[in-house]
């Protein structure tokens, strides 16, 4: 496509209005109570030396204040909320006050090892905690036309810049992420020099000559200097006895298999667990870390659109192809193992150890994106439609106050939903995500419009207006009203899901036969059995008239997914979708063992339930005695108290 014609796109209702109305309204001010609870948002106040105080958190805690500020810059962008705009302008002069004069910000170094700075670069998340900084700087400058926290993101870039432009290979930050904000910069403010050493940074990756003799001496200098604050916070605590009863959130509570530590020793000693195991170009293989391989993989497919580098399109195109063929759960999740909070072995998709981290879908989300901007191909919005649905959208609850970390797809008790984590990584990347959730669903240009995404949504074009009502996710019922002043040649491109069947498009009541529809070349076996290869597009070139209505009618069929057998913990069994909906058993509603239970094949249907969750589509299956069966969306498991649950059933 060329040059965009979209000016702005508002979501207006229908199943994301109102989640991102719960986020606007109530989760995003819920984080900020959470940060402010677990002294995050203290921590700077320390730095600027507003406040006495122990830092509290992670080292790498400032990324997740850093989430929230996008996160808050992004819902702005959707309209006026004069307390939020409070919170982030207050948080944005206490941001002024830390940063130092160079445009260093980096609250663990600042305040426990002054004057350090750049110091175990592959563990301790400096450059990750700025690149968060960063975009936050670049959603803020979007949202608001303001240039202040834009310049100060700068201050931290230009500081970078200074200090990695001619780096070596060492002098890569263990979590990507860095790349990535340095590209949006580009991209808002034009400085080439921020786009260089992103691509600097991705193609130095990898290069590192015995990997382990830089990486051991980083995990004994990081677990030194955290023993080292842990003594001094000991000691503070007994001179200062209020500060006695603070205490963290607990950790994640994933099922850890035996040997896992080991093999977190082999991952992260090769590199993998950090992608520096190979460079860019010969990372055509899902490994190591979740996030950080999709961070990775999404800067180098932003990179890849500012240079048109066919060759790493090839790289990225073959990574994914591996990731979801043999590395992806049913859901959309990623990450077959904890400690590791990554990849396994290919067809390593054990429903009660899974990972999948919620962050992890959320970087899938943006390479997909990244994908489908570079490549056209519907695949890839299918599988961020799949993933926005399920693997990431089961990470916040229906209250938008409580989060899941770790996504089992199989779960015997122990994991429920929490108000916050010891690392709060997911439940901010998640608000930031759903805000901008507009920019990922349409693509335009002069001529032709791309949805990407069914969302009930106003777009405001170059040429006109469009709004679309969706149904989805609970019926595959469409409806594009075109609001133009005057009639319009334009082409109009539907993605037809890979989980819909049959399609109808009725223009003004009359049926209509598009003007194409792309074919599927082949569609891969995968271990989870989704495949978003299946996925089309149907074109219709047509002048369009003002107050055209065209009504698409996407198909839902209940659909059965077979495990591949070499999948452990559930090969030869089946998971249920509708629409972009992937089903689980949960205890609430099944009083008897789920994971024994073998469904009638031919029994499924669908049910509409007012009283679920605040108003769901269930399904009912049945068991060859009987006995009745639902299932309700996986996103929405864990809502109701601890459970049980399970995706994996047998049919019989
Ligand atoms: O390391 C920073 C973030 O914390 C990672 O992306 C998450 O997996 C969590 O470990
Ligand atoms: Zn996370």
């Amino acid at each position: 496509m060329n040059k965009s014609a979209l000016r702005s796109v508002r979501i207006t209702g229908g199943f994301w209005g109102k989640r991102l109305e719960m986020n606007a309204r109530k989760a995003i001010f819920y984080q900020w109570q959470q940060l402010e609870r677990t002294r995050c948002i203290d921590n700077f106040r320390i730095a600027a030396g507003q406040i006495e105080g122990f830092r509290e958190g992670m080292f790498f805690a400032d990324s997740d204040a850093y989430k929230w500020l996008d996160a808050a810059a992004r819902i702005l962008s959707a309209g006026p909320d004069p307390l939020l705009e409070r919170q982030v302008d207050a948080f944005i002069a206490l941001l002024e006050a830390a940063q130092t004069d160079d445009g260093y910000l980096y609250t663990y170094n600042q305040i426990l090892f002054p004057g350090q700075l750049w110091v175990n670069l592959q563990l301790e998340h400096e450059l990750y905690c700025l690149g968060h900084l960063i975009e936050a700087g670049v959603a803020h400058y979007a949202a608001t036309g303001e240039t202040r926290l834009l310049n100060l993101v700068r201050r931290s870039a230009d500081l970078l810049v200074r200090d990695f432009m001619d780096a070596a290979p060492d002098k890569t930050d263990g979590h990507e992420e860095i790349e990535i904000a340095l590209i949006r910069l580009y991209r808002v403010t034009g400085d080439a020099s921020y786009l260089e050493l992103a691509r600097r940074w991705l193609e130095r990756r990898g290069r590192i000559r015995g990997y382990p003799l830089l990486l051991l001496p980083q995990l004994i200098s990081t677990a030194r200097r955290m023993r080292s604050v842990s003594g001094r916070r000991k000691l503070y605590v007994s001179q200062h006895p209020e500060h006695a009863g603070f205490h963290l959130p607990a950790h994640n509570t994933p099922k850890v298999p035996r040997l896992t530590w080991l093999r977190l020793i082999y991952d992260l000693l090769s590199g993998k667990n950090f992608q520096q195991n190979a460079p860019l170009r010969r990372q055509v293989v899902a490994v190591g870390h979740a996030v950080r391989f999709t961070y990775l993989e999404t800067a180098a497919a932003m990179l890849c659109r500012e240079t048109n580098d066919a060759d790493l399109l090839s790289v990225l195109e073959r990574a994914w192809d591996h990731m979801v063929t043999r590395h992806m759960y049913v859901t959309g999740g990623l990450g077959s193992l904890p400690l590791i909070e990554g990849f396994g072995h290919d067809y390593e998709l054990d429903p009660e150890v899974a990972y999948a981290e919620t962050c992890a879908a959320i970087g899938s989300l943006f390479w997909n994106h990244e994908m489908a901007l570079l490549t056209g191909r519907p695949r890839y919005d299918d599988l961020f439609e799949w993933q926005l649905y399920n693997a990431a959208g089961v990470g916040i609850g229906i209250d938008g106050c409580s989060y899941f970390y770790n996504n089992p797809l199989a779960c015997r008790g122990g994991i429920s939903r929490a108000p916050w984590f010891l690392v709060p990584c997911c439940p901010s990347n998640l608000s930031r995500t759903w805000a901008a959730l507009g920019q990922y669903a349409y693509r335009a240009d002069a001529d032709e419009i791309h949805l990407s995404q069914y969302v009930t949504s106003a777009i405001e074009l170059d040429w006109g207006r469009l709004e679309v009502d969706s149904g989805l996710p609970w019926s595959g019922d469409v409806r594009l009203s075109f609001d133009l002043s005057t009639a319009r040649l334009a082409t109009l491109d539907l993605r037809l899901p890979a989980w819909s069947g049959a399609f109808e498009l009725h223009l003004n009541g009359s049926p209509l036969q598009p003007d194409s529809v792309t074919d599927v070349a082949s569609v891969p076996a995968t271990a989870c059995g989704f495949a978003p290869h299946a996925a089309r597009v149907a074109a219709i070139r047509r002048v369009w008239q003002p107050g055209d209505v065209l009504d698409l009618t996407l198909d839902m069929p209940i659909r059965l997914h077979r495990q591949h057998e070499k999948v452990r913990g559930c090969g030869g069994m089946d998971a249920l979708s509708r629409g972009p909906l992937v089903y689980c058993l949960e205890s609430v509603d099944n009083q008897l063992d789920l994971f024994s239970v073998v469904v009638e094949r031919d029994s499924f249907k669908p049910v509409y339930d007012e009283s679920l969750l605040g108003g769901a589509w269930k399904i009912e299956g049945r068991r060859a005695d009987g006995t009745k069966l639902i299932f309700i969306p996986y996103m929405l498991w864990g809502n109701r108290g601890p459970s049980q649950m399970t995706v994996f059933f047998k049919t019989g």
